[in-house]
């Protein structure tokens, strides 16, 4: 397997082995290879990762993963071992690692471009797809490459200003992405007869296209909704997240464009269960084209039990504010405030997790970002107080699995900090960031020739019928 290559060894992490800390990162640094097209390295990879596929399918191909119970079933099949997505792994209590990589080991190994204190969504990128480190050229070339595919159709654009200011930035989002599916090679080279062994290529092409032109459109709904409608444009020579800032209006604060790099690479890619990633994966079975594929995607993000929540995570704390009518709420308050969102019946956003059991490492580096620039905001304060308090009350209450907080739990104070108080854009940012890991194994899904999905369903009667022998 290639998770994370060396010279010398190609093991890598099993489903819940951590590899420990040293060993993996003395095998961090010396992972590097010549080739500086990302395209190159993964048709390189492409014969070997399949010969390690039917290697592993010979020789396991009947092993059980494990048990399917009733409740699993009927509780959103939480648990079933029953796909692969080799990008990223998620432990209950550890989170999530990037081919191995936890965040803090992330930020660590991967370059950064010069003058930027955090790494970047291209270097992830190269790890992703390649399960290797890059180097600084190679993470610069995936720079250049997104560069110049960045431009987007012109009725694309025309499209997205036609939309009215009341439609939710989500709902645009996923309009423009089917729209620019016009222009999908895969589904182009599918019409002209592609070999099957040959698909990899044109959905990578569309892939990295997509990947390119999401802050132009993110930016141009952004832009529209919330400000004068004008937009800049692409600078050839800055990286992904400092063009992505410059094109929202923030690009001039230094920090912003940091925030930008941290959000767009901690919020990519979460294994391949969650709403968004198994929806990609799913739709994409079908050969469904990258656009199509990712637009289900982020319909799927754009609910408020998934990636809406960042933004129900900021409405919640400025109408907790301002019902009690102060912005620093004492811990006595806001415990108050929790016991009464239950008891209507609602949930407290930013808090539990389907499968992480622990406080989401995603929410660490985000707060240790905080307490880095912005230690005195008095939003940043009540989100820490937020966390003193909310796993205590929902411990209590006794329902949630997990009572600490996710992702969405901190991503709206940072943002707002910096004047991006508009958090109904809040989940299309999420969104940018969330293509690089779908699309990452979209790309292996088609170069390993996955099936299309089909799993089984049942009736009530019929799981009756089986346990009452009728
Ligand atoms: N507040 C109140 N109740 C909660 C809760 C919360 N934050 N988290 C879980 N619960 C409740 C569930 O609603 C469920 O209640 P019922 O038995 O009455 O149905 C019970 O606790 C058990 O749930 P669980 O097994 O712990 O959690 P689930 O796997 O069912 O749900 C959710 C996971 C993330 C959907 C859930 O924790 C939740 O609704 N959290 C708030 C919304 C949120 O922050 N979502 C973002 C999650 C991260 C993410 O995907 N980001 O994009």
């Amino acid at each position: 397997m290639f998770a994370l290559r060396s010279s010398s060894t190609t093991s890598v992490s099993s489903a819940n082995k951590i590899i420990p800390a040293l060993a993996a990162l003395a095998r961090f640094k010396s992972t590097t290879s010549s080739a500086t097209s990302l395209k190159k390295r993964v048709q390189e990879l492409i014969p070997e990762k399949n010969a390690e596929v039917k290697e592993v399918k010979q020789k396991y191909g009947d092993r059980v993963l494990g048990e399917t119970t009733v409740n699993m079933a009927y509780g959103g099949m939480r648990g079933i071992k029953g796909m692969i997505w080799d990008t990223s792994l998620l432990d209950a209590n550890e989170g999530i690692r990037f081919r191995g990589m936890s965040i803090p080991e992330v930020q660590q190994n991967l370059p950064k471009p010069k003058g930027a204190s955090e790494t970047t969504p291209e270097a992830l990128l190269w790890l992703l797809l390649t399960g290797e480190v890059p180097t600084e050229a190679q993470a610069r070339s995936v720079t250049d490459e997104l560069n110049s595919r960045a431009a987007l159709p012109s009725f694309v654009e025309d499209l997205i200003d036609r939309c009215p200011s009341t439609l939710h930035p989500m709902s645009q989002f996923s309009l423009a992405v089917n729209a620019m599916q016009h222009d999908s090679r895969f589904a182009k080279a599918y019409n002209e007869g592609i070999n099957r062994k040959d698909y990899w290529d044109p959905v990578f092409e569309d892939s990295l296209d997509l990947l390119a032109k999401l802050p132009l459109v993110a930016a141009r709904i952004y832009r529209n909704v919330f400000k004068d409608g004008k937009l800049g444009s692409i600078d050839n020579s800055v990286d992904y997240s400092q063009n992505f800032a410059n094109l929202l209006g923030y690009g001039e604060n230094r920090e912003f464009a940091d925030l930008m790099r941290l959000y767009l690479v901690i919020h990519s890619d979460h294994e391949g269960g969650n709403v968004s990633a198994h929806t990609t994966h799913l739709v994409g079975s079908a050969l469904s084209d990258p656009y199509l594929s990712f637009a289900a995607g982020l319909n799927g993000l754009a609910g408020p039990l998934h990636g809406l929540a960042n933004q129900e995570v900021l409405r919640w704390i400025i109408n907790m504010q301002e019902e009690i009518g102060t912005d620093t709420p004492t811990e006595e308050q806001i415990r108050d405030y929790c016991w009464k969102t239950l008891n209507s019946g609602r949930v407290v956003p930013g808090y539990g997790h389907a499968v992480l059991r622990k406080t989401d490492p995603r929410y660490m580096a985000q707060r240790e970002f905080a307490q880095k620039h912005l230690p005195e905001d008095n939003l940043f304060k009540t989100v820490s107080t937020l966390y003193k308090v909310v796993p205590g009350v929902l411990t209590e209450q006794g329902k949630t699995k997990n009572p600490w907080p996710n992702v969405d739990a901190h991503s709206g104070v940072l943002l707002r900090h910096y004047g991006l108080v508009e958090q109904d854009f809040y989940t299309v940012m999420f969104g940018v960031s969330r293509a690089f890991g779908v699309l990452s194994q979209l790309i292996w899904d088609r170069a390993l020739g996955f099936s299309i999905e089909r799993p089984k369903s049942l009736t009530t009667e019929s799981i009756r019928q089986m346990f009452e022998n009728k």
